[in-house]
């Protein structure tokens, strides 16, 4: 469904009162805040086409209703996130689940809805209806080398898609590793898990990139083939200039120090973007920023940091996605409590000091190290995110409009309850 300008109007003018003293506040204390804006302006979080419908966990599903049914209704509904914030102007595609079947239809579609392809992600960790062989004992790690050449011809068949897409990148997360001590010898996995990642790199376009994702462990849980950000920048780094590590947040051991991975692989310049999302316990895939807030904002002062030392564009250098499951929210808030979140983490980190903060760290001052990075981070930069999104033309509440205009009971009366989107 579309949300028209004059619902967006009606919405704005009734809040624009309060917005505009707020943000005079917050804007009257800061140097740069038109640079600031800008920046929050370019910036753009693609939205997985798997997070739209409710997800579950192996004991459950508890559906909400009006849940896309088709690709279309998914871009359907990723423009509608972006109509109402401005900041999800991208989508991130899973192949099988969301094949194109008329790849101009559905590009023109997504253009319709002001959205540009993000990364493709391929699936070798289930088994298709169609398929000849398992991925059971794993996929590019196989033994068995029909299974091999079975999942790196699926990789090459996404890259197609993507192409007719207009997507520049191919993520791959590999569910492959072992389970049980012995199962697998170490190196010949990942040697093999290697010979099948370059022969998916030899079919990328010039201009495109390849993403290698990591995880530590499930859905095996004693080793992971592709298990940490070393392992992913061995792969990436054999595999030469078009290849990238990806880091999901949800996907290291507990508390690890993930500002400090950003850091190191933006410095040898093998960082490739990011899944966002939150957990408390393992790969929760919970709402951004909703555990962890101040770790967000500290990997985005990294992120901020790293990449004006190398002179890259914030907006466009990295991929921008998030990946997560909505299991009692409805998706589409739950996805714009997200995009919000990243903003928010994104403008506290172009506040940081960071002259100041050198000096700092020159002269040994662990307090005022802190103190600086606090100040940026308890500032309240909502009003700075508002105020970037009503000049893109965006919502100031983009939930309270969601709810107001009962968008989730449309839906429902326009798809029905009881489907459910695929992947899920
Ligand atoms: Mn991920």
């Amino acid at each position: 469904m579309k949300l028209d300008n004059a619902a967006i109007n009606e919405h704005n003018n009734a809040l624009l009162p309060e917005h505009r003293r707020q943000f005079d506040y917050t804007a009257a204390g800061l140097p740069q805040v038109e640079r600031i804006l800008q920046h929050l302006e370019a910036f753009q979080v693609a939205i997985p086409s798997w997070a739209l419908g409710t997800g579950g966990t192996r004991f459950g599903r508890f559906p909400q209703g009006g849940e896309p049914r088709s690709l279309e209704e998914k871009i359907e509904d990723i423009g509608l996130l972006h109509r109402l914030n401005r900041s999800s102007g991208a989508i991130s595609l899973h192949i099988p689940w969301d094949i194109p079947k008329d790849a101009q239809a559905v590009k023109a579609l997504a253009t319709e809805h002001g959205l540009a392809f993000d990364a493709m992600n391929s699936n070798t960790f289930q088994d298709q209806p169609d398929q000849a062989h398992s991925y059971k004992f794993g996929s590019l790690q196989h033994v068995d080398q029909a299974v091999r050449k079975q999942a790196i011809a699926h990789n090459i068949d996404v890259i197609k898609h993507g192409i007719g897409l207009g997507s520049k990148s191919l993520t791959v997360w590999l569910s492959d590793g072992s389970s049980h001590p012995g199962q697998l010898n170490f190196r010949k996995a990942f040697g093999r898990t290697l010979e099948g990642l370059q022969a998916i790199y030899q079919a990328l376009p010039e201009d495109w990139k390849m993403f290698v994702e990591y995880k530590a462990f499930e859905p095996n849980f004693y080793s992971t083939t592709v298990g940490d950000w070393g392992q992913s920048l061995l792969y990436t780094s054999k595999l030469g200039p078009k290849a990238y590590t990806l880091v999901d947040l949800g996907h290291h051991l507990p508390n690890a120090n993930i500002e400090q991975i950003v850091s190191l692989l933006l410095m040898e310049g093998k960082l490739g973007g990011f899944h966002f999302n939150d957990s408390k316990y393992g790969d929760d895939d919970l709402t951004v920023g909703s555990i962890k807030p101040y770790q967000l904002f500290l990997i985005f002062s990294e992120l901020v940091e790293g990449m004006d030392a190398k002179g890259m564009t914030h907006a466009t250098d990295l991929g921008w996605m998030i990946d997560a499951s909505h299991n009692v929210k409805d998706p589409l808030e739950d996805l714009l409590q997200s995009v919000e979140a990243i903003m928010i983490a994104y403008a506290q980190a172009l506040l940081v000091d960071r002259p100041a903060l050198e000096a700092a760290q020159a002269a040994n001052d662990v307090a005022q190290a802190q103190e600086i990075l606090q100040q940026a981070y308890r500032t309240d930069v909502r009003p700075l995110v508002r105020e970037a999104r009503l000049k893109a033309g965006g919502a100031a509440n983009p939930i309270g409009l969601y709810r107001s205009h009962e968008v989730r009971k449309k839906l429902i009366s326009q798809r029905g309850y009881n489907n459910t989107a695929t992947g899920l």
